[in-house]
């Protein structure tokens, strides 16, 4: 079912585990040509057409009607008219008149005219001529995308604590700062199982170090919080602080780890800690050694990450700051026109995350130097890898938790995501809602948005609404930008609904941890389109704001502010299942449009005939849930 077709000399992503004979790039059955050192194919698409895929993607579930790029970026601000989030994952699929699904293995930028420019046809034009596309035909949605889970490997299964409800925010400062969350918690008796520690915990943002001002005996600390039932999650970042007598850096450069400039000295940018080395992790000794870093904190009893800025996000080049610095000085004194005085803005905004600082940087591949445009999208994933080889060989499958914020197909198989940098906006549950079919598409099953948002300040509300819909996802973690309001759940007037919402979560953990695990031994995807299910039903095929969950439920997450319900589409007749605190109703309902009522307290859930899902009795921390006394509902 599945054919390779390959182009030129590609770099191996390792994005693929199974092995196929290639076919020449020739016999490909699209229309193609090669522009501009551009390989370009398209496809028509029918009206009804839909055209799922893209993982973490801004927009629809249906892709169609926008142009995306394949280009991993640090962008806070994921509005509709964006073409890429951190990600990049190249997979689609048709799905229509004609089915058939798509990976391409290519490292650097793709871009994906999906009826863009001409409404039925899709064109693709990837920035290169070494690549392999993978094609899969002959199926239904659920089998193309089996098919093709298949051939890229088992989506890695984190520990079961990790489906607990997680609290984070850029940053609790020190020990006391962390206390004051556990207890906001323990006093609201609302569940718990992690805390996040954000850059500030480390010295001067230097990867693998603790302050030991803000948390004294961090090793102790660990242990103490972890007898309470809590695991501390710090952040990694990509770069490494360039700083004399910081091991971390001088064994770096002083092995040649770090990313290089064309004439062989190392690349140097401004990120949090100031000037960095970018750790070489694309060579797989780099890997092993930054991987092995993990020690340090793992001794400590830390048992989970999060790596951060790994696409890589750069404020500045020394270069472009210079240029910048050298351009304002020029036009000092001068009497600056518009358009003089909008270049010299727009230089000081274009030096992060810098096309031209992107292309001076090089990487080593099998002892050639290959700039960095050409691998651009796999830097993060193989900073991931790094940290996941290091923990499967020193602890076992799944044993950590981890995910990116960076990723490429592959990374799947050690690591979870999220989602990013959203923002406290209504429409930012939805956007999180839309991506889960899509990264389960594309392998990754642990993932998730900031639930309340990242930036900006959140709303009671709109926090409960988020939650509800976290509920579901896999990671559920509160997160927050510095100085945005507080959205842990205790700083809210009547915290007992955020309990009532974090219970439902412990309520169905034995359910999610279940359907998670047979979602990945099964290459199969926890949330589906409504269409998978239903695929003659034309109001399924078009739902954008319901998802199927395992082979039982089907959600509908309240996405609008003042409102105490909304509309919900059956496909078949379900049971409605609401949800709050220890509190189940039920009721039968019909296919068809419903008006349904849900308090912000509460947890809406549709249960397909003939299935039932389990349900377990609440508790303060996963290690409490007693998987053995569950009910059966309905
Ligand atoms: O430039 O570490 O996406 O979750 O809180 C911001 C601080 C860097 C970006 C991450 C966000 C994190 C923040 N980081």
């Amino acid at each position: 079912m599945i054919k390779k077709y390959t182009s030129g000399r590609p770099i191996n992503t390792q994005a693929v585990v199974e092995q196929f004979d290639s076919i020449s790039i020739k016999e490909l059955p699209f229309k193609n040509k090669i522009d501009n050192g551009k390989f370009i194919f398209e496809f028509d698409m029918s009206e009804d057409d839909i055209v799922y895929g893209l993982g973490e993607a801004p927009r629809g579930i249906n892709k169609r009607g926008w142009v995306y790029e394949s280009f991993c970026s640090d962008d806070p601000f994921h509005t509709e008219t964006k073409s890429s989030l951190y990600a990049a994952h190249n997979f689609i699929m048709l799905y229509g008149s004609n089915t058939f699904g798509i990976f391409i293995d290519f490292p650097a930028k793709i871009r994906w005219d999906i009826g863009y420019t001409s409404s039925n046809k899709t064109v693709v034009a990837i920035d290169g001529t070494d690549f392999d596309i993978y094609f899969i035909d002959n199926g239904t949605p659920i089998e193309i995308v089996k098919e093709f889970r298949k051939a890229i490997g088992t989506s890695y299964i984190p520990p079961f604590w990790a489906f607990g409800y997680q609290q984070s925010r850029w940053s609790y400062h020190n020990a006391a700062a962390v206390d004051a969350v556990i207890d906001g918690y323990n006093k609201a008796d609302i569940p718990l199982d992690s805390v996040y520690l954000d850059i500030d915990y480390m010295q001067c943002y230097k990867d693998f170090t603790v302050d030991e001002e803000k948390f004294p005996d961090f090793k102790k600390y660990v242990e103490e919080k972890r007898r309470q039932g809590i695991h501390l999650i710090p952040i990694i970042d990509a770069g490494v602080k360039k700083e004399d007598g910081y091991s971390v850096y001088e064994e770096g450069r002083d092995n040649g780890y770090f990313c290089k400039t064309e004439d062989g000295s190392d690349f140097e940018g401004g990120v949090w800690p100031g000037i960095v080395g970018f750790p070489d992790f694309l060579r797989e000794d780099v890997r092993e050694w930054f991987g092995s870093k993990y020690k340090v904190l793992t001794d400590c009893g830390i048992d989970g990450f999060w790596n951060d800025m790994n696409e890589p996000a750069i404020f500045y080049s020394e270069k472009g700051l210079e240029n910048a610095l050298n351009k304002a000085v020029d036009m000092k004194g001068k009497n600056l026109d518009l358009s003089k005085f909008f270049e010299l803005k727009d230089t000081f905004l274009g030096l992060s995350n810098n096309a031209e600082d992107y292309s001076s940087i090089y990487h080593t591949i099998d002892g050639r130097q290959v700039c960095h445009d050409k691998v651009h999208n796999i830097y993060g994933a193989n900073m991931t890898k790094a940290a996941g080889e290091y923990f499967e060989k020193e602890f076992g499958k799944g044993k950590i938790l981890m995910f990116s914020r960076a990723s490429y197909i592959g990374a799947h198989r050690s690591s979870g995501i999220w989602f990013g940098d959203n923002h406290s906006w209504w429409s930012h549950i939805l956007l999180n809602l839309k991506m889960l079919p899509s990264a389960n598409m594309c392998g990754f099953l642990y993932c998730g948005a900031d639930l309340g948002g990242f930036n900006e300040n959140a709303t009671r509300d709109l926090v409960l609404r988020f939650l509800a819909l976290g509920v579901f996802t896999p990671l559920m973690r509160n997160h927050a930008a510095l100085g945005t309001r507080n959205q842990e759940c205790y700083n809210f007037e009547n915290c007992e609904d955020f309990k009532d919402i974090v219970q439902v979560r412990y309520r169905l953990i034995p359910y999610l941890y279940r359907i998670f695990c047979k979602a990945s031994e099964e290459n199969d995807m926890i949330f589906r389109p409504l269409s998978f299910d239903y695929p003659d039903d034309k109001i399924a095929r078009e739902c954008e704001t319901q998802l199927m969950l395992g082979d039982e439920c089907m959600i509908c997450p309240v996405y609008e502010q003042n409102v105490n319900g909304q509309y919900v589409y059956l496909p078949e007749d379900m049971t409605f299942v609401k949800l709050s605190g220890t509190n189940v109703s039920t009721e039968e309902m019909k296919k068809g449009v419903h008006y349904i009522d849900v308090r912000l307290n509460e947890v809406p859930l549709f249960i397909k005939q003939g299935k039932q899902i389990e349900l377990c009795s609440p508790a303060l921390r996963t290690s409490f849930l007693n998987a053995e006394d569950c009910i059966m509902i309905p």
